[in-house]
């Protein structure tokens, strides 16, 4: 449950290496971890922080629908997305407004670049949201977690619909050993804004209940892992609904587990939370199919955490 997400806290800040990455905000971080969620306790939305579960349930919708474009989010008013395709836009030749070179590291630490740069943000969400061929050419992030779920493209030029073959293969053959789903396509790593994080993700089916397993190779312990966590909790509940199954466990399982430097006096800060009663998700019965749902068949129950608490987001 929760406090094995606060365990988690408490080992990356007192055994974490100091280690440099990808986009030179610096980490601690630890190799190989595993988390359990057991989603009969309730739905594990962290309490200890506020987690926006609309933004979650949109960005799962989205990758339900196969959509790689963040017009979507947009239009549901989520913005989790917006660097990744920003970064495109700045350094492409159509763009012509002021250099945002490192843009990420530089808005936290000058203000007037902060000033300028989310002057252009808001120009370029505009533009998506207005210009269709815009959005089509900018807004696109490439063959990320929608497209390999939805449509990966085989050698023989077919596609795959691996989250359809999935809901089958519980349905049909709840004892299989093979229930994956694969974000991890090395073909299209190029072709991606940002490679997979949540790389892989398998089913297990007992006692007639439905458990996930997620490989995430990265993991932003404060910003992203309360996300992920809910996500993944949520499509479990969806399948295990269609499958007329009970949802059983979630288990994360993780590789490069770091919190940024600069996020580790806001984990500080919320470890020190008490933890409180997890809440309920209520799904529309109505509805059986995952591929049918909107975000308002969805709703948190009971839920009362902590307030929410900032972070600036590495890119
Ligand atoms: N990049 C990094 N550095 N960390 C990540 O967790 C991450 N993701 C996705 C892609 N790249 C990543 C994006 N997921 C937030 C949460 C999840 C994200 C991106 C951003 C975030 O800022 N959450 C805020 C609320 C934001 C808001 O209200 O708009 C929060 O406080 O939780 C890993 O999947």
């Amino acid at each position: 449950g929760e406090q094995a997400y606060i365990d988690l806290c408490n080992h990356i800040l007192e055994e974490g290496v100091r280690k440099g990455d990808r986009t030179n905000t610096g980490t601690y971080s630890v190799f190989g971890h595993q988390m359990r969620f057991d989603l009969s306790d309730g739905f594990p939305l962290l309490t200890t922080k506020k987690v926006p579960f609309r933004l979650v349930a949109s960005e799962l919708l989205w990758f339900i629908k196969g959509d790689t474009n963040i017009r979507y989010l947009l239009q549901n008013n989520n913005n989790i997305w917006n660097e990744w395709a920003f970064e495109k836009w700045v350094n492409s030749v159509e763009y012509s407004g002021p250099d945002m070179t490192n843009f990420g590291i530089r808005s936290q630490k000058d203000p007037q670049f902060n000033g300028a740069y989310q002057n252009q943000m808001d120009i370029f969400k505009e533009k998506i949201l207005q210009d269709d061929e815009f959005a089509n050419k900018f807004g696109d992030l490439g063959s990320v977690y929608g497209k390999q779920w939805r449509e990966w493209k085989t050698s023989k030029n077919e596609t795959i619909d691996q989250l359809k073959e999935v809901i089958a293969s519980i349905r049909n053959n709840p004892d299989s050993r093979r229930h994956i789903v694969s974000a991890w396509n090395p073909e299209d790593i190029p072709d991606m804004a940002l490679p997979p994080c949540h790389t892989l993700f398998q089913f297990y089916v007992a006692d007639g209940k439905l458990s996930c397993q997620l490989y995430q190779r990265s993991a932003d312990v404060f910003l992203g892992v309360p996300f992920n966590i809910a996500s993944y909790a949520l499509l479990t509940q969806l399948i295990a609904h269609e499958c007329k199954l009970k949802p059983g466990e979630f288990v994360h399982t993780l590789g490069d587990a770091h919190i940024y430097a600069n996020h580790v006096e806001q984990v500080t800060t919320q470890m020190k939370r008490e933890i409180r009663p997890l809440p309920q998700l209520k799904i529309n019965h109505e509805k059986d199919s995952i591929f049918e749902f909107e975000l308002t068949d969805f709703e948190i129950a009971d839920y009362n955490p902590h307030p929410a608490i900032k972070a600036p987001i590495a890119v």
